[in-house]
């Protein structure tokens, strides 16, 4: 299965705590992404940047940071998103901060739904994002998507692919979680989110842990990868707005890149928070490109015996 693919670039740092993931799609660019998925043989196109409105940079209003930005940059996300599912691309969203994986997850769950698939999404981050106005300690809401999408949120957010929620708990994995808020937490556990955290895959393994997190998934399978690139650890990452220590290094990161993309199903992908801002001569942007190239399907000798059954 090797769909072309699409570049989807949203410059926007609306839902973050710092400024800055807004250049993240050009510096992955220039990180070489499009030529290095070509040199594997996909079809690439680069949409170029979608448009939308400025960061106010504003305090929270009832619990959120700049609501109507946030829903403006999702719902065009959310229409881009869904248009090249329709034309049978894989897009792959270039953040631009993690709130936007609403709009583009709500497009993926609608386009599953549209067609018959089954989503699993993998949520790769050092934080779980599910808090919601009640619980935040920030009101950003790059700290809120995940809950948004499960239904917990406001219904402008909840109800950006016009079905509420986009998605149920169950589909969710997520992988690398290291920071999660005190109430987060609570909610947390109330919709039995999968979550495979880092103690988990400090006992056992990145291996183990891919396995656990890819169980299941069959030929009817549509996998969503949301990447927020502070899942890999600070000290191979520099470049994003909230480090957390203690995150999978380059080998771990390498090989659950590999994991997935041994299954053939990868269908869309996000790959958010990247901040040039923060970044060392885009070194992160660099990584994350050859993370990406991992995750398409960048083999060294004998990559398929080995994890396979
Ligand atoms: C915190 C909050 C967060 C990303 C930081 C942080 C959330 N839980 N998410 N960086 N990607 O403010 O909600
Ligand atoms: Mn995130
Ligand atoms: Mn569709
Ligand atoms: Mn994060």
């Amino acid at each position: 299965m090797t769909l072309p693919v699409s570049l989807i670039g949203v410059p926007t740092d609306i839902g973050a705590g710092a400024r800055g993931a807004s250049m993240g799609p050009e510096a992955l660019r220039v990180a070489g992404l499009q030529p290095v998925l070509e040199s594997h043989g996909l079809e690439v196109i680069d949409r170029g940047n979608l448009s939308g409105p400025a960061n106010p940079w504003q305090p929270p209003v009832n619990g959120y940071r700049h609501l109507g930005e946030v829903v403006a940059w999702n719902t065009a996300l959310h229409d881009a998103v869904h248009a090249e599912l329709a034309r049978g691309r894989l897009p792959i969203v270039l953040g631009g901060d993690h709130c936007l994986g609403m709009g583009s997850i709500s497009a993926v769950a609608r386009h599953c739904r549209e067609t018959g698939k089954q989503l699993r999404v993998l949520w790769l981050d050092a934080h779980a994002d599910f808090n919601t106005a009640e619980l935040t300690p920030s009101g950003n809401v790059h700290g809120m998507p995940v809950a948004c999408l499960c239904g917990h949120g406001p219904a402008e957010l909840t109800g950006i692919g016009g079905h509420t929620p986009a998605i149920d708990a169950s589909v969710v994995r997520q992988i690398g979680i290291r920071s999660v808020d005190p109430g987060e937490k609570r909610l947390v556990h109330e919709v039995g989110l999968e979550v495979f955290d880092m103690r988990y895959i400090d006992e056992m393994g990145m291996r183990h842990t891919m396995e656990q997190a890819l169980m299941g998934l069959d030929e009817n399978t549509h996998l969503h990868v949301s990447f927020d690139v502070d899942f890999l650890d600070p000290e191979i990452a520099p470049g994003v707005g909230t480090t957390v220590p203690g995150g999978p290094t380059y080998r771990e990161a390498q090989l659950c890149m590999e994991m997935i993309a041994d299954t053939g199903r990868l269908a869309s992908l996000d790959v958010m928070e990247l901040n040039p801002a923060l970044d060392v001569r885009n070194r992160t942007a660099e990584l994350a490109v050859d993370l990406i190239e991992s995750l398409f399907g960048k083999s060294t000798l004998m990559r398929k015996t080995s994890t396979q059954t």
